[in-house]
């Protein structure tokens, strides 16, 4: 289906979707949250990983952040005021446990309880993001998500937030992104722990989804009537040209990138294709580890972002591929291409190759370079348009048959962007750092509207 978006603004409305349609922002705690070493918090490989120089380009870290541990009043106020049902939260783990207590920090469940009556209190479904990767440093210091304790440490943390908040939360989110988790925490090295190690990635990829696996079955047990899924960021992947090449560097590529987490999510095992290019760098899998992964889940979250394009590169391992970025596609000033037509093919290409049931649009959004005008204005017009082009592709996903039933914008508010810091903003608010003051963008007073069936 084409989309012929001519008047931006009143090209889509909310009653293109269904009445009981969810309309969400994400957000996660690390990005937001600050009050670092509050109420019995403990370190994260994230503090650990911002604290060490080089590793975040403007040199911040997440100490700070949005403030949101005590301003969180004020911020589900603003969701509730953009007229959202819906608003998905990651819990950080390190203010549950400490390593050295066996019993959970009371203050760290009072502030998650809190939050979540707050939510509810304002007409907001919850969705729980169990893990969006802050790791607790006491773990990584014996061996992070290599070490299949951590497996169990993650049951253990999820059986008392399960436990704890179950009667009030039925969205559960096991792991967001087990790619960022896994490739730039350990392949890359770009995000915590900052590991350049393929064969690590990939062993730390197969134990994160274990736990995804046995998480499922555990938050079921835990939570009558729970809906449960995991959000992984997905990428079309398009060959850079009509070669023979470049087409067949498509499906090597695919096989890593998607292919890797869906297949096994949905009980076919890791991809033969990328197996026998990653070779003995494979994971160790035990037995009953197969089967745990493909615990059948409620619905798929899907973070979509942008496409990929690659071509044929025969020295690159383990793909023999390479990402390329051609100069005529617009893009955001984080440089990546928008692509609303890539949120089509996407949600199609899940829902035709795997039994995915309801899928969610989990995250979406942009990061332009905004600016507080003199007015008082953040006049973000470049990311209300991609938010209107986005929705307007998941529409036209739906009218073709997806089973589409929620999206979350990334993000409520500006927040700390890992590696960048502060220096890109994704906010539908903006936040301005040096008084913590919220300012909603021009993106956020389109998507209120929309959302309020006013535009
Ligand atoms: O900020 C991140 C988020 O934590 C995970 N998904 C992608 C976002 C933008 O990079």
């Amino acid at each position: 289906m084409t989309m012929i978006l001519t008047d931006l603004p009143t090209a889509i409305k909310r009653s293109d979707f269904a009445s009981d349609f969810l309309w969400g922002v994400s957000t996660s705690a690390y990005q937001i949250e600050g009050a670092v070493a509050e109420d019995g918090r403990v370190p994260s490989i994230w503090d650990t990983f911002a604290d060490t120089p080089g590793k975040i380009r403007d040199g911040s870290t997440g100490a700070v952040a949005c403030d949101h541990y005590h301003r969180w009043e004020e911020d589900l106020d603003l969701a509730q005021s953009m007229g959202l049902n819906s608003y998905r939260f990651s819990i950080a783990w390190t203010r549950i446990f400490n390593g050295v207590d066996a019993t959970p920090n009371p203050k760290g469940l009072e502030f998650y309880s809190k939050l979540v009556d707050g939510m509810l209190a304002r007409g907001l479904q919850p969705w729980c993001t169990l893990y969006h990767w802050d790791l607790p440093q006491y773990l990584e210091d014996q061996g992070g998500w290599n070490n299949r304790a951590t497996i169990d440490a993650y049951l253990q943390y999820v059986d008392v937030i399960t436990k704890h908040l179950g009667g009030r939360i039925k969205h559960w989110i096991t792991h967001n992104e087990p790619w960022c988790t896994a490739m730039h925490g350990n392949w890359d090295g770009m995000h915590a722990p900052g590991n350049k190690s393929l064969p690590l990635a990939l062993q730390i990829c197969h134990n994160v989804l274990v736990s995804h696996g046995r998480a499922v079955q555990l938050i079921r047990a835990n939570v009558p009537g729970a809906k449960v899924g995991i959000a992984l960021s997905l990428h079309p992947v398009k060959a850079a040209s009509d070669s023979a090449a470049d087409i067949a560097a498509v499906s090597r590529h695919d096989a890593l990138r998607n292919r890797w987490f869906l297949d096994v999510l949905y009980g076919r095992g890791y991809p033969a294709e990328a197996l026998a290019l990653v070779g003995n760098d494979a994971p160790k899998i035990e037995a009953g580890d197969i089967e745990a992964i493909a615990a059948p889940c409620d619905f798929l979250g899907v973070n979509y972002y942008f496409p990929e394009i690659v071509q044929d590169a025969p020295d690159e391992y383990p793909l023999r591929t390479k990402i390329v970025y051609p100069q005529d596609r617009q893009r955001t000033d984080f440089g990546w291409e928008v692509s609303p037509e890539g949120l089509i093919t996407l949600l199609e290409r899940v829902a035709r190759d795997y039994p995915t049931g309801d899928l969610y649009v989990t995250e979406n959004g942009s990061s332009y370079d905004d600016h507080l005008g003199a007015d008082g204005a953040v006049t973000d017009t470049a990311r209300r348009d991609y938010l209107i082009r986005h929705l307007a592709a998941m529409r036209d996903a739906i009218a073709a048959g997806g089973k589409i039933k929620g999206y979350f914008a990334w993000s409520l508010l500006d927040n700390f962007e890992w590696a960048e810091g502060y220096l890109r903003r994704f906010g539908l608010t903006y936040i301005d750092y040096a008084t913590q003051r919220r300012i909603v963008k021009q993106s956020g007073e389109w998507y209120s509207a929309f959302v309020r069936g006013k535009n």
